[in-house]
């Protein structure tokens, strides 16, 4: 190691891969010829990339002039950066905001350095403008296509790997990483954020200390997306929450999987010619690293935002060259990456409308509550207006009946940890019912490298399992082994899925290092792929794949292969649902509301006409009941004033489910209360 003018040079040698991780990481590779050196760039002289200053071609400028000559392009400020540049915001459509519509938020460069994610905004918005025809009219759509000006300007003029904003910190360095300075788990470990302020994640002084930060943080106050979706790049992925623990699942999983897809029905494809990859891996955040401070953790917890991450292109290769950041200057392939991620933003905006209905790439039916897993833990996934309090009842095989109260922090909504011991096995864990929602699924096999578990081929057995599922887990070292269950009859089971924990050391940039899941219905005569698994999983996470192609087999197996993927394995089983309780869930609707979101002191809320009273419950987002009253029938609607909260505070801005209980239905709203100056 030595230093050259103030920085520490060191020579190490790595493979690609390592190479792609240690840039992102803020690592600049200095040997002559390698595309990571820092250069020096001349303002503005691209074809297809454009500074935000340049009064011709600038950002700001052709916003401005697409503004005055086209009537559905609206621009507004929503504050102002370190440096006094405006954070612009555009609105396609009508110029109204219209409350009865739902709002959808496109958001691009929070990284300096990721121009290409700005060219696709630029072209998103001039997309809506010119075709976007009902999407624009029924929904309020708004493009964010600069989130960190200054640094952005500053990669055209100075450094083009520049990522942070240009925040001169207290110790002489400058930047604040604006992907980690939002409030949600700001700072809390150093896994995904950092406190050394001249880390190229480098989290600020405090949460939200930064101006941009803070102007993201109005738009969300003044008009609360239904969905968002954040644009950086590259790696050719589509990342939703968490993002700041590993092993860390959302409770609307359904929904995300629904819009994102999985590994085998991924949602956006990758036509750029070279890639090495056809589509882009949908995963939680943690999939590619731990962040916090985070646009779509904070987003999602603070106002439901269903939020994603898409980082734009894998970074590979063109003409055998590998660009990562620098994605070539080419109009052609500018639009190729646009038109890849086009029909996943038309499907985010369709969807804002009606969440718990739209089906997304994966065919799943969003908002019905599912269990991702029954043991060792039962999580299930829920939708966030699904009634609270919730509880859990588990019927063992001797008939015995356990309840179980779940925990109704927003983080793990939907999760009971039922904290039993493998000594109980299978027949202990029979028959859950998720009572306060009707949702039951029943185990009807088990395993987990443990004595006990007899027909299990391949592997290696490790003498750590997931946590409660008891002394063993299987393992696959990392080369190409195949880990087989023995066959289960399936015979009068319906809707039947695989529920597994799992861990895994790999990398979203190493996909052809993957698990690959196989069914046989035959008794292992034909196989085929149900899952997918690439990418970082360093913490046990359970995993549901649907397989409606077992129910009634007599012979239903799985196999596990692994391709050089360093993989664990526990708590595998077959399970089935009750269906026919899902089916009720889907139809409870009608509770509505007077204005959404809120911008008054007072809020009607109104139902069908019944006979009986109604009980009208205000829960906020993270499960805890705000407000309760009664209404006698024959009134329908009741008026919720804000300012008194039953007497006791003012009611704060943010996300709330309302549920009108009456006649034995129950009808829910989600409703956003964003008044302004609080
Ligand atoms: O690190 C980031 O902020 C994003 N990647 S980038 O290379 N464009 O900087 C990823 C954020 C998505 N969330 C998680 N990975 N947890
Ligand atoms: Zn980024």
């Amino acid at each position: 190691m030595r230093r050259v003018a103030g920085e520490l040079h060191a020579v190490i040698v790595v493979s690609p891969e390592t190479e792609t991780r240690l840039a992102r990481q803020g690592y600049k590779t200095t040997l002559p010829g390698l595309a990571l050196a820092p250069t020096r760039v001349a303002e503005d002289t691209f074809r297809t990339f454009h500074s935000f200053d340049n009064p011709v071609s600038g950002i700001r400028a052709t916003l401005s002039a697409w503004t005055s000559a086209d009537t559905l392009i609206h621009v507004d400020s929503v504050g102002a950066s370190l440096e006094g540049r405006p954070m612009l915001v555009v609105k396609i459509g009508p110029a109204a905001d219209d409350p009865a519509r739902p709002n959808v938020l496109f958001i691009a460069t929070h990284h300096a350095r990721e121009w290409i994610s700005t060219a696709v905004a630029m072209k998103l918005i001039r997309w809506l403008a010119d075709s976007g025809g009902a999407a624009i009219a029924t929904h309020d759509v708004w493009v964010m296509p600069v989130e960190n000006p200054d640094g952005y300007q500053y990669t055209f003029t100075n450094e083009r790997y520049w990522r942070k904003n240009r925040r001169l910190n207290s110790g002489g360095s400058y930047g604040v990483d604006p992907n980690r300075n939002y409030p949600t788990f700001w700072g809390v470990d150093e896994l995904g954020s950092s406190s050394w302020e001249y880390a190229e994640t480098y989290r600020g002084t405090a949460p939200a200390s930064e101006p941009e930060t803070r102007a993201v943080m109005a738009f969300h106050a003044a008009h609360p997306p239904v969905v968002s979706l954040s644009y950086h790049s590259y790696g050719g992925l589509l990342l939703y929450p968490w993002g700041f623990r590993a092993g860390e699942l959302p409770p609307d999983l359904t929904r995300y999987q629904a819009l994102a897809g999985t590994e085998l029905a991924p949602a956006v494809t990758d036509s750029v010619p070279g890639s090495p990859q056809e589509h882009y891996h949908p995963g939680p955040g943690w999939n590619l690293y731990a962040t916090n401070g985070e646009y779509t953790d904070w987003a999602y917890r603070t106002y439901g935002t269903i939020a994603f991450t898409t980082e734009l292109t894998n970074g590979c290769c063109l003409q055998g060259l590998y660009y990562g950041f620098e994605f070539p200057d080419d109009s052609v392939l500018v639009e190729r990456v646009f038109r890849d991620n086009l029909p996943f933003a038309r499907s985010l905006i369709d969807a804002s409308g009606d969440l718990a209905h739209a089906p997304g790439a994966s065919g799943l039916v969003p908002g019905v509550p599912r269990f991702t897993s029954l043991w060792p833990d039962s999580w299930l996934s829920l939708d966030a207006s699904a009634p609270r309090p919730l509880s859990l009842t588990l019927r063992t095989g001797t008939g015995a009946l356990v309840d179980r109260s779940v925990q109704t922090d927003s983080l793990r909504r939907g999760v009971l940890r039922t904290d039993w011991r493998t000594d109980l096995h299978l027949d202990a864990v029979r028959a859950l019912r998720a009572v306060a929602t009707n949702v039951s699924a029943e185990l009807v096999s088990l395993a987990g490298a443990e004595p006990l578990d007899k027909g299990w081929r391949g592997w290696w057995r490790d003498s750590v399992g997931a946590p409660g599922a008891g002394k063993y887990s299987w393992y696959a070292a990392g080369g190409f082994d195949t880990l087989t269950s023995p066959p289960i009859d399936l015979r009068g089971r319906t809707a039947v899925w695989l529920q597994l924990w799992t861990r895994h050391n790999g990398s979203a940039f190493t996909p052809e290092q993957n698990g690959v899941i196989q069914f046989s219905g035959d008794s292992g005569r034909t196989w085929s792929n149900v899952a997918l698994i690439v990418g970082d999983g360093p913490s046990w996470y359970p995993m549901r794949v649907d397989l409606p192609q077992a129910g009634g087999r007599r012979g239903a197996q799985v196999r596990f292969i692994s391709n050089q993927f360093s993989w664990w394995l526990d708590a595998v089983g077959f399970a089935s649902d009750a269906t026919t309780v899902f089916a009720q869930l889907a139809t409870a609707a009608g509770a509505d509301v007077s204005e959404n979101p809120v911008r008054s002191d007072q809020v009607v809320i109104s139902w069908p006409a019944t006979v009986g009273s109604a009980r009208i419950s205000v829960f906020t987002f993270t499960g805890e009941r705000l407000y309760e009253a009664t209404v006698a029938a024959p009134t329908n609607e009741y008026v919720w004033d804000l300012t008194v909260d039953g007497g006791a505070r003012r009611v704060v801005n943010g996300a709330y489910i309302i549920v009108v209980d009456v006649d034995g239905n129950r009808y829910r709203k989600r409703l956003f209360v964003a008044r302004p100056s609080q």
